[in-house]
């Protein structure tokens, strides 16, 4: 066993040890895109993560390959089918020692916010489970205890996209996942704030000027802009935010 450096910002227990994410889906070649872009490639490239992505139908045990069946007393639509589902945990968890956290996509679980991205970015192993039908029969989630996640209130096609975001919000905040640049502070929603508006080349565009402040050179005045400029805005923008900064002991972000 190699020694391992505690970091008392990370739970894991050596970066070099990279954070395993276990995807189960009926469509990984959803993923193998995303994955394999940008942050998320340069990630794994990095050794900061490992993804492996598990295919349900290898689960199935019919001739028909069934992974879904209509739901007993009836109703619209498929259930994923318990065997299946827990055969597929079943036998990845074991190739890796380390415990994984378990993760559920479905409309009906908590709000993913960026204070669950934080804690699960700190976790050794993730394995997300994304269906594409109505929902899993209720003995998958008795028998896997997952953390059931939802990333909002509007209707999805599936668990895939879900999957891919809390991947997102997770692996960018690996440490070294984002240039020293990005990764120095951890812009909106880390202090409660929205941004400030952003300008760059040409200093005019059809008629608008950037504001005069942000070419002054005075740090000073150019930071006071933006500090009013990201309050202004949250206040107008989000509400709920802006309570929640006002009043940090009851919102419980802060
Ligand atoms: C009629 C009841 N529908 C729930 C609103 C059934 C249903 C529709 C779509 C059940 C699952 C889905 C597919 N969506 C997800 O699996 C999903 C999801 C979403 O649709 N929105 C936000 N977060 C998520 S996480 C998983």
């Amino acid at each position: 066993m190699q020694s391992v450096g505690v970091r008392k910002s990370h739970g894991r227990p050596n970066a070099s040890m990279p954070l395993r994410v276990d995807i189960l889906t009926l469509f990984p070649e959803m993923f193998g895109p995303v994955l394999g872009s940008s942050i998320l490639k340069r990630a794994a490239e990095k050794g900061l993560v490992d993804y492996h992505l598990t295919n349900f139908r290898d689960y199935a045990t019919d001739a028909h390959k069934s992974v879904d069946d209509k739901p007993f007393g009836g109703g619209p639509g498929m259930v994923m089918m318990a065997p299946v589902v827990c055969d597929a945990v079943a036998d990845v968890e074991p190739k890796d020692a380390r415990p994984a956290t378990r993760i559920l996509l479905t409309p009906q679980g908590r709000l993913f916010d960026q204070q669950l991205a934080q804690e699960l970015s700190r976790h050794p192993r993730l394995l997300l489970i994304a269906g594409h039908y109505e929902g899993f029969d209720e003995r998958i989630i008795e028998g896997l205890h997952p953390l059931e996640l939802s990333i909002g209130d509007y209707v999805l096609t599936g668990g895939e996209l879900p999957a891919m975001v809390v991947v997102d919000a997770v692996v960018r905040l690996l440490p070294g996942a984002l240039g020293a640049e990005e990764g120095a502070v951890d812009e909106t929603f880390a202090d409660g704030l929205l941004e400030h508006p952003q300008y760059t080349r040409p200093r005019e565009f059809r008629g608008s000027a950037v504001p005069e402040v942000l070419l002054s050179g005075n740090h000073a005045a150019i930071a006071k802009w933006r500090l009013e400029q990201r309050k202004e805005r949250t206040r107008q923008r989000r509400p709920d935010l802006w309570k929640a900064f006002l009043d940090p002991d009851e919102s419980g972000r802060r």
